[in-house]
């Protein structure tokens, strides 16, 4: 469900657009896509989120980072929240049934309250540091993945400096999805990087069953 998880940031693309991105992804086999953006206003995000809305319809998942409010407006499958964000019980209070809401997560107990609170996945964040994100902090690394995974019992996926080369241990080590921003955004050709990717996650997977 969650196993290539694809976050479009448009700073780090080669010139395309949040939707742009989107669509390339997710001809590549995506699994999710999280609309992520710290500057536009909440009319362009609005816009760009329906956008995104159609583009992911019947094919990805598709996310709002931050942006519950937005999220909701343009018909999202789900929120993505910090824990500097709006807490998770108090997001499921507006959110529709069925609505998904996934939080970032540093270590076990973070995960574990994130669960009680009603959160659909957690995500390690980051696994290692990475620049694609300003003030992202040390990668929590292997370990946090093992101490979360034995935590929880939703699915756990990672966020940070994760491309083909490192994917294939990290579902080794127990993640259930790889959530990515450069491995696919920055790559020359973003449905070949999606491609790559989601036939690593796939063997991996197949490997672990
Ligand atoms: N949250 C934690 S790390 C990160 C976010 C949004 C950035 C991930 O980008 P990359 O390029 O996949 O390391
Ligand atoms: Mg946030």
């Amino acid at each position: 469900m969650y196993d290539l998880y694809v976050v479009t940031d448009e700073k780090l693309s080669r010139g395309l657009t949040h939707a742009e991105i989107a669509r390339r992804a997710v001809a590549g086999g995506a699994d999710v896509i999280q609309l992520r953006d710290k500057d536009k206003s909440s009319r362009e995000l609005y816009e760009i989120a329906c956008e995104m809305r159609e583009i992911c319809r019947g094919r990805a998942l598709f996310f709002v980072n931050d942006r519950l409010d937005i999220a909701l407006a343009a018909g999202a499958d789900g929120v993505h929240l910090g824990q500097d964000d709006l807490p998770v019980d108090a997001a499921r209070r507006l959110a529709p049934q069925n609505f998904l809401i996934g939080i970032s997560v540093g270590n076990a107990d973070e995960a574990a309250v994130a669960k009680s609170a009603g959160a659909d996945y957690v995500a390690v964040s980051p696994v290692f540091s990475t620049p694609s994100k300003t003030n992202a902090g040390i990668g929590h690394g292997i370990s946090a993945i093992q101490e979360i995974r034995a935590a929880v019992n939703c699915p756990v996926i990672g966020i940070g400096g994760i491309n083909a080369d490192n994917a294939a241990e990290l579902i080794e080590a127990g993640l259930d999805g790889i959530a990515v921003i450069s491995a696919v955004v920055s790559a020359p050709d973003v449905t070949a990087a999606a491609q790559n990717l989601s036939a690593i996650i796939r063997d991996a997977k197949e490997l672990r069953a």
